[in-house]
């Protein structure tokens, strides 16, 4: 019941650090694309295949003066995968620890950022060229605050335009900021792109690098996809210029989740050259985060500790919309008082010196295990903060919070039973 929030917000309050004033209101007023790339994981970044670059455009973006590079970015997905990272996006919360929160609990009451920018006179939309009920997304964007859900129907595939799950990045992007420049200024948009998906199949054109060579055909195969939509994102950019929108824009991109599972260490370990260990295979679940302002001169490669959680708070802090009051885990990545402690869903957890995986304490330096009792006092946090997230789920709690004045709704005290 609402005394369940009462616990819940001291427990936010207690943790919660001030976002950056340097970075307050940056973005104010510009259009915000967030592009979700699909399983890309970090290790593509600035690194090469068969003396090949892997993401040649995104490369490039990690030395950009408009472009800050976050290195030390993790996903915090569990089953409901992109659905799991839209919903960190979406609400700063933790999605479940087994199934999908899209599905098991999409009439909850949320406070999210996209009802947040529309509060703000933000138009607000998604773009991805699926059926509108996969992953029940009609119904969720709706609960979400979404104005408009641009789906399959929206989209033009033409011959040769599909592979593997759908339709090719390249052309879904063309035709998404077809439909940017047809929306109300200022205007929010979500793009979930498609190609780098599982089983990573392209046609002949579309393969710009050749396979690796490997005992996983998964993998061998992962960079080939990675690389064309690493061509996807350049060729978004470009028409984003040439469409007039880019100045007054920010591009915020980041990897949804891992590409590669833990069955396919063994030929990971051939690519990395180590042996991929729990603590290895905790420091792979690092996605890619690129927050470009055009002509801000913000770039630098950022190595604060963050996760998906974060982006809500640190998007809104950008445009100047006020968060204080929210029930959310995460905080602005560029907040002085970053505390620089990532949870992964699971109960792995990373601090500057440490990570926690595998029932196992690591040493971050040298990747050895060291002493458990180490970790322990992060163990309890970790565990306090998961189950205060999920009471929030399982209990519907934010339909008892005011979030605009902070506290609970007075009409409350008996709160109604939604069983
Ligand atoms: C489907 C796409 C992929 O629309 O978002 O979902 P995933 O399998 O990665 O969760
Ligand atoms: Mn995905």
């Amino acid at each position: 019941d609402s005394n369940d929030l009462v616990a819940v917000n001291n427990y936010i309050k207690a943790k919660q650090t001030d976002p950056s004033d340097e970075m307050h209101g940056i973005a104010e007023g510009r259009n915000v694309i967030v592009v979700k790339l699909e399983s890309t994981q970090n290790f593509v970044i600035n690194n090469e295949m068969n003396g090949e670059e892997i993401t040649p455009f995104l490369n490039e973006l990690t030395k950009d003066e408009d472009t800050v590079y976050m290195d030390n970015f993790y996903h915090q997905t569990e089953q409901g995968k992109t659905s799991d990272s839209e919903f960190l996006l979406d609400n700063s919360l933790y999605p479940l620890g087994r199934g999908a929160v899209f599905f098991t609990h999409s009439g909850n009451e949320y406070q999210t950022l996209t009802e947040n920018f529309n509060d703000n006179g933000y138009y607000t939309t998604a773009l991805h060229a699926n059926n509108g009920s996969f992953w029940n997304r009609n119904t969720v964007y709706e609960n979400f605050g979404y104005d408009r859900f641009y789906s399959l129907p929206d989209y033009t595939v033409g011959e040769g335009e599909d592979v593997n799950w759908g339709m090719k990045d390249i052309p879904f992007l063309q035709q998404s900021v077809d439909h940017m420049k047809e929306m109300e200024q200022p205007f929010f948009s979500k793009v979930i792109t498609l190609t780098n998906h599982y089983p990573f199949t392209l046609d002949e054109e579309d393969k710009f690098i050749g396979e690796y060579d490997s005992n996983s055909r998964t993998l061998n195969r992962y960079f080939q996809t990675v690389r064309y939509q690493d061509e996807a994102i350049k060729e978004f950019f470009a028409s984003l210029k040439e469409s007039g929108l880019y100045e007054n824009s920010i591009i915020i991109m980041y990897g949804d989740h891992y590409g590669i599972s833990e069955n396919h260490n063994v030929a990971m370990s051939k690519y990395l050259e180590r042996e991929i260990t729990p603590f290895e295979s905790a420091q792979l679940q690092r996605v890619p985060l690129f927050i470009h302002i055009p002509d801000s001169g913000v770039g630098e490669v950022n190595h604060t500790l963050a996760g998906q959680i974060d982006l809500k708070p640190t998007i809104e802090n950008l445009v100047g919309i006020e968060t204080g009051n929210a029930i959310q885990f995460g905080q602005d990545i560029f907040s002085e008082d970053n505390d620089n402690f990532v949870i992964l869903r699971d109960g792995r957890f990373i601090t500057e010196d440490i990570v926690y995986a595998g029932e196992t304490c690591w040493d971050k330096e040298t990747g050895e295990a060291i002493d458990s009792e180490i970790c322990l006092p992060y163990m309890e946090r970790v565990n306090e903060e998961l189950a205060y997230n999920d009471e929030i789920i399982y209990g519907d709690l934010l339909r008892f919070y005011d979030a605009k004045n902070g506290r609970l709704k007075e009409d409350t005290t008996e709160p109604v039973d939604v069983e």
